[in-house]
């Protein structure tokens, strides 16, 4: 996969040489450049930004650094494949007024041969930019959750995080993808390690007992558990097609109850 990252402060990136990421770049898994747009301003003061029309608080990207930019990264792009459905690469433009991403997002998204990132900054950038890109790329507004950053790098980070350990051959033990939050639409169960008993707490004693089914309902059991108190609304509404009787049991000691073959929190 192959990824472009534009920001006016690409030492923000660096860190998308460590780790997991940093590894699976080295071993050629991932191609991730990143660009100052800053490269592309016009004026020898290196022009990004400037006031908005209309007035408001904050300046506003100006757009021609961006096209350039934008178009540098096209130059380098590798040719469509035949077939393929659409070759316009996907364009990610990270913003609080984005839809929200999830992991069955990043899933759609490790599917994609080349993802392109625009970090903006300040009040954003010349709405002007999103219309003249969608000719040569699927533009995508995307937030990161209900609360605002300074900038889209941060927001960057973590997008490139999901969806690279997503691309096969990234995270070393592919099970480990299976079995973790929201993979199955329920949180994580909780974890325990060595020793058994630590400061007056225990590990719960099904874990010690090597029986996999006992272990394997407990670890399902706590899903839900977890999933009903911290993420209700994750439930709501779910198909009780794939709860045993004792997950149900579960749920409804949790506050949840059985109408029509799906979950409703009670009142
Ligand atoms: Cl993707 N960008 C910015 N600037 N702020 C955010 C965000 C993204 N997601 C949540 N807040």
């Amino acid at each position: 996969m192959r990824i472009d990252v534009l920001s006016i402060f690409p030492e923000y990136l660096a860190a998308l040489d460590l780790s997991l990421i940093g590894k699976a770049r080295q071993k050629g898994l991932l191609h991730i450049g990143v660009r100052d747009v800053r490269d592309f301003a016009l004026d020898r003061h290196r022009t990004v930004d400037d006031t908005p029309y209309g007035g408001g608080a904050g300046m506003v990207m100006k757009p021609e650094p961006w096209a350039q930019a934008l178009e540098s990264v096209l130059e380098g792009a590798p040719e469509a494949q035949a077939g393929e459905a659409d070759p316009r690469p996907v364009l990610i433009v990270p913003s609080p007024a984005g839809r929200v991403f999830d992991q069955a997002f990043a899933y759609e998204l490790a599917e994609e041969p080349h993802l392109v990132f625009a970090c903006g900054r300040y009040e954003g950038i010349d709405e002007r930019v999103l219309d003249w890109a969608q000719e040569r790329f699927r533009v995508m507004p995307v937030s990161l959750g209900d609360y605002v950053l300074n900038g889209g790098e941060v927001a960057v980070l973590a997008m490139v995080e999901a969806v690279g350990r997503l691309v096969p051959g990234v995270v070393g033990n592919p099970l480990s993808l299976v079995e973790e939050s929201h993979s199955d639409g329920l949180l994580e169960y909780p974890v325990y390690t060595k020793p058994a008993e630590w400061r007056g707490h225990a590990v719960p004693e099904v874990l010690l007992s090597g029986n996999h089914a006992a272990i394997a309902e407990h670890r399902r059991h706590e899903q839900l558990r977890r999933t009903a108190e911290r993420r209700p609304e994750l439930l709501d509404g779910r198909s009780t097609a794939d709860l045993s009787r004792s997950d149900l049991e579960v749920a409804e000691s949790a506050g949840f109850a059985e109408a029509d073959g799906v979950l409703t929190r009670r009142a």
